[in-house]
C-alpha cells in the first residue's frame, strides 16, 4: 500500500452487466488516475477483477472516448459538429415540446435502455421518463427472460444461493453457463468442492474452458436440454430413485407430471440431445444418488426458443431428487435486487406505451397513435446487439430525432443525431448491487467527468429543468438535489436493515451483503401460489403455457444453413464493451469440417444465410461438433463485422411474465460457410 501513500483512494464496483460486479478500488493523484486494483475488502470478489477490470484506465482517458456533446449534420452521414451542453438540450427540449403539441401527448418519445451500466443511479433516466407522464417503452430484455419465468413459474421468485454454497456440494452441474469466463470468481468454490469429492458436469455444445476444467463433459445439441433432462427424470422415475418424502411436502403436481414424463420416449430423447442412452442412465445414476447437488443455469442455455421449457425440465430434476433448500444444492440463475431500491417503483409510468423488444423495428414503423418521433437511447448498443441490425437501421429512419447517451460512438451512436457523453463509474457517485453474489458498494467519484461527459443523472436533471423553463411543470423529474440526495432516496429501512448500516455512507467502509440466507429457499416455503414447488403452475397456465413441463424439440439446421451459429459471451469482451480496435473477429469452425471443404486455417470465408452475408476469418477448433459454428458476439470496432446481422432473432417461449416481453433466442440461428 506504500506505494499509493499520497494517493486518493475511491472505492468502486464494476457495473458492467456481469456476474462478477467486482469491488475495486482507484488510486488518483493531481485528478489523474493512476491505479486501479480489485477491492480486498469485497468479502466476495476478494480483491480479484479480470482483464477488462484492469483495463479501465486505457478506457477512462481513450483517444475515442466521446469528449463533447456532438451533432451529426445528416444521420449516418459521420459528419459530426461539436456543439454546447445548453445547445444540445435545447435543440432536445424543442423537439420533445413540439412533439408534445403535435400529439398532446408525450407517446411519440421513446426510451430504449438496457444495461451498459448497472448502477442504481442510471435508473433516473427511466425515472426521467416516467416523470413526463406516459411515454413510449421498449419492454423486455435481451439477456435472461426465457429463464427468468421458467424460475417463475415453479420457484415463484428469482433467488440464488451465496456463490459460496457450492464449495459444500457433490455434484455440481454447470448447465449452459461459462463462468470460467464470465464468471471466474466462483472457480475457487468449485476448485474446493472438487477437492472435497464433489464431481463437476458441464453440459454445453460447446468445450468451454469450463468444460475443460470439469470431471463430465457433455456436448448436447443447441435446444436439447430439456430433452436431456426429461430422459433424466423419466429414468428417475422408472428407477423410483426419486425423493418421495420431499415431493410429497413440498412440489405441487406430481402425479400429472408422473405420467407427462412417463409417456416421452428415451429414444427420441436421446436423439433430440444428442446424448446416448448410455450416458443419459450414467447422468441419471449420478443425479439419483448424489446430493447435494447444485445446479447453475446459465444465460446462455435459454436463448433458445424451447429456453423456458428447457430451463422447467432442468428445475423438475432438483425439485424430483429433493436438492432445494439444503447447504450445497439448488438450482440456481439470478436474482433481482433491484426491488430494493425505492426507485423501482418509479421505472415505469402506468401511461406508458409498451413496445415488445422483439418488435422494435416493426413498432418504429407501424405505431401510428401518435407514430414514433424520438428516441433516447441509454446504457444501449442494439445496432450492435439486437437481432436484425440491418432491419433496425432502417426503420430508424422513420424517427425525427435520436439522441445516443455513450463513452464511444457506437454503432447506435453512429445512427444518432445528438451524442452526449457519459461518464465513467470513476467520474459518478453511485450504488451498485449484484445478480449472482448478494453484495452491493458505492462508486465513489475519483476523477472529475472526462472533458464535457456528464453522468446519466446529470443529463436527466439538465432535461428535466429546461423542459421546466419552457413549459412550467411539464417534467416531474427533481433538479435540485444533489447527486448524494438522489443515493439517500433510493435507500429506505428494509434495505438498511438487510445491509446492516445506519447511513449508505458506511459502504465507502466496505461493500456490504444483503441479508438472505446462504442458501436460497432454506425454510422450503415457495412464493408460487400453492406454496410449494410447482411441477404443476397455474401461472404459467393462466399466461398461455402448459401448466406441467412440455417437451419441445429445438430448431435444428437444415440443408440449406446445416450450422447452428453459436454466438455466446467472450473472456475479452463485455456484450459490446471492452473490444479494441485492433481486435479481430473469429469464427471458430470444426477442424475436420474446413479439411473437408478445403478451407484453410486463418482464410477468410463467406458466412451466410437468408439474412445476408459476412467476410470473416476462420479458426479451426477441436472444441465444437461438426454441425456448430462459433463466433464471440460483441462491437469490433472497425471491422465492420455486426454478426448480429444474420441473428433472425427468433422469440424464446417465455419471458412475459418476468420482463415484460419474451427473449431473444439468440443461438437459434442457422447459416452457411464459403470459401472466400
Ligand atoms: N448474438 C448475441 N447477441 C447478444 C447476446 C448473445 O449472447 N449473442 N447477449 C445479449 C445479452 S445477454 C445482453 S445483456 C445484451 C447487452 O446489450 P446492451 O445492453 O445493448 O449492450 P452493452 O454492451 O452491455 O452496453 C450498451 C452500451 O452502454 C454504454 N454505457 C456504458 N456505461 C454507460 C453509462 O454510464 N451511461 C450510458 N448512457 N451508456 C453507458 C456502453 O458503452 C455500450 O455502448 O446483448 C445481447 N446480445
Ligand atoms: N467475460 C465476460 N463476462 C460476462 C459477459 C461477457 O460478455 N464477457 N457478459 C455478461 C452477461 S450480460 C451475461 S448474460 C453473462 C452470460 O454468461 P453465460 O451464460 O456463462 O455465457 P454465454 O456465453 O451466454 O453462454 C454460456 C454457454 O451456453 C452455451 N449454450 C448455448 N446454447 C446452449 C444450449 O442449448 N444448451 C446448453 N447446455 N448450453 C448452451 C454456450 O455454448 C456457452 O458456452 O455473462 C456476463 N459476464
Ligand atoms: S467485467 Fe466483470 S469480472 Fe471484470 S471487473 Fe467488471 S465485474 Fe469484474
Ligand atoms: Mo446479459
Amino acid at each position: 500500500m506504500s506505494r499509493f501513500e499520497d494517493y486518493k483512494m475511491t472505492r468502486h464496483i464494476c457495473p458492467r452487466n456481469c456476474y462478477g460486479a467486482c469491488g475495486m478500488v482507484a488510486y488518483t493523484k493531481n485528478g489523474v488516475l493512476e491505479n486501479i486494483k480489485g477491492d480486498p475488502d469485497h468479502e466476495f470478489t476478494k480483491g480479484r477483477i479480470c482483464p477488462k477490470g484492469y483495463n479501465y484506465i486505457k478506457r477512462v482517458y481513450h483517444q475515442d472516448r466521446i469528449k463533447y456533446p456532438l451533432l451529426q449534420e445528416k444521420r449516418g452521414s459521420g459528419k459530426w459538429k461539436r456543439i454546447t451542453w445548453e445547445y444540445a438540450i435545447d435543440v432536445i427540449t424543442d423537439k420533445i415540446l413540439e412533439l408534445h403539441a403535435r400529439f398532446e401527448s408525450n407517446l411519440s418519445i421513446c426510451l430504449n435502455k438496457y444495461s451498459g451500466n448497472m448502477g442504481v443511479l442510471h435508473n433516473s433516466v427511466e425515472v426521467l421518463f416516467s416523470s413526463l407522464g406516459g411515454t413510449t417503452r421498449v419492454v423486455g430484455d435481451p439477456c435472461w427472460s426465457a429463464g427468468a419465468d421458467a424460475q417463475y413459474y415453479d420457484f415463484g421468485n428469482h433467488e440464488t444461493s451465496d456463490p459460496t454454497d457450492m464449495q459444500y456440494s457433490k455434484l455440481i452441474i454447470l448447465w449452459g453457463a461459462n463462468p470460467a469466463w464470465t464468471a471466474v470468481h466462483n472457480l475457487p468454490y468449485i476448485y474446493k468442492a472438487q477437492e472435497n469429492g464433489a464431481k463437476v458436469i458441464v453440459i454445453d455444445p460447446v468445450r468451454t474452458t469450463t468444460a475443460k476444467k470439469a470431471d463430465i463433459y457433455i456436448q448436447i445439441k443447441p435446444g436439447g436440454d430439456g430433452a436431456l433432462a426429461l430422459a433424466i427424470a423419466k429414468i428417475l422415475i422408472e428407477s423410483k430413485s426419486y425423493n418421495q418424502q420431499f415431493i410429497k411436502q413440498y412440489v405441487n403436481g406430481w402425479e400429472e407430471y408422473k405420467s407427462y414424463v412417463s409417456s416421452l420416449d428415451l429414444n427420441i430423447l436421446s436423439e433430440d440431445s444428442g446424448i446416448s442412452l448410455i450416458v443419459i442412465n450414467e447422468l441419471a445414476k449420478l443425479i439419483g444418488s448424489v446430493t447435494p447437488m447444485f445446479i447453475w443455469i446459465g444465460f446462455g442455455m435459454q436463448r433458445h426458443t424451447n429456453g423456458g421449457q428447457n430451463i422447467r425440465a432442468i428445475n423438475a430434476l432438483a425439485a424430483l431428487t429433493g436438492n432445494i433448500g439444503s447447504r450445497g444444492s439448488g438450482v440456481n440463475y439470478a436474482h433481482n435486487p433491484y426491488g430494493y431500491f425505492n426507485s423501482t417503483s418509479k421505472l415505469t409510468n402506468e401511461k406508458d406505451r409498451q413496445i415488445d423488444i422483439n418488435e422494435f423495428s416493426t413498432a418504429i414503423q407501424n405505431e401510428k397513435d401518435p407514430p414514433l418521433k424520438f428516441l433516447w437511447v441509454s446504457c444501449r448498443n442494439f445496432m450492435s446487439q439486437d437481432p436484425q441490425n440491418q432491419k433496425i437501421q432502417s426503420a430508424l429512419k422513420n424517427l425525427e430525432m435520436i439522441v445516443t447517451v455513450d463513452h464511444f460512438l457506437t454503432p447506435t451512436a453512429l445512427q444518432s443525431d445528438i451524442v452526449l457523453p457519459a461518464t465513467t463509474h470513476f467520474e459518478e457517485e453511485d450504488i451498485v448491487p449484484a445478480y449472482w453474489h448478494h453484495y452491493i458498494g458505492i462508486n465513489q467519484k475519483a476523477i472529475e467527468p472526462y472533458f464535457q461527459s456528464k453522468s446519466d443523472l446529470e443529463i436527466a436533471k439538465l432535461l428535466s429543468s429546461s423542459l421546466n423553463k419552457k413549459v412550467s411543470g411539464f417534467c416531474q423529474f427533481p433538479t435540485y438535489s444533489t447527486t448524494s440526495d438522489f443515493i439517500e432516496k433510493e435507500f429506505n429501512e428494509r434495505l438498511y436493515q438487510s445491509l446492516s448500516i445506519d447511513h449508505w455512507r458506511e459502504l465507502e467502509k466496505k461493500p456490504r451483503r444483503l441479508n438472505v440466507s446462504k442458501t436460497a429457499r432454506e425454510n422450503l416455503v415457495f412464493q408460487t401460489p400453492s406454496q410449494k414447488f410447482e411441477l404443476y403452475s397455474e401461472t404459467a397456465k393462466t399466461d398461455g403455457h402448459t401448466p406441467i413441463v412440455k417437451y419441445i424439440k429445438g430448431l435444428t439446421p437444415n440443408i440449406e444453413y446445416p450450422f447452428w451459429l453459436l454466438t455466446t459471451h467472450s473472456l475479452e469482451g463485455l456484450n459490446s464493451q471492452f473490444r479494441e480496435e485492433g481486435d479481430e473477429p473469429h469464427l471458430f469452425v470444426d477442424s475436420i469440417v474446413l479439411k473437408q471443404k478445403q478451407i484453410e486455417d486463418g482464410s477468410m470465408v463467406i458466412l451466410y444465410n437468408e439474412l445476408g452475408e459476412i467476410q470473416v476469418k476462420v479458426s479451426s477448433s477441436n472444441d465444437l461438433a461438426p454441425d456448430i459454428l462459433l463466433f464471440y458476439q460483441g462491437w469490433y470496432p472497425k471491422s465492420g463485422i455486426h454478426i448480429n446481422s444474420l441473428v433472425p432473432g427468433y422469440q424464446t417461449d417465455m419471458g412475459k411474465a418476468s420482463t415484460g416481453a419474451r427473449g431473444i433466442a439468440f443461438h437459434d440461428t442457422f447459416v452457411n460457410i464459403k470459401k472466400s
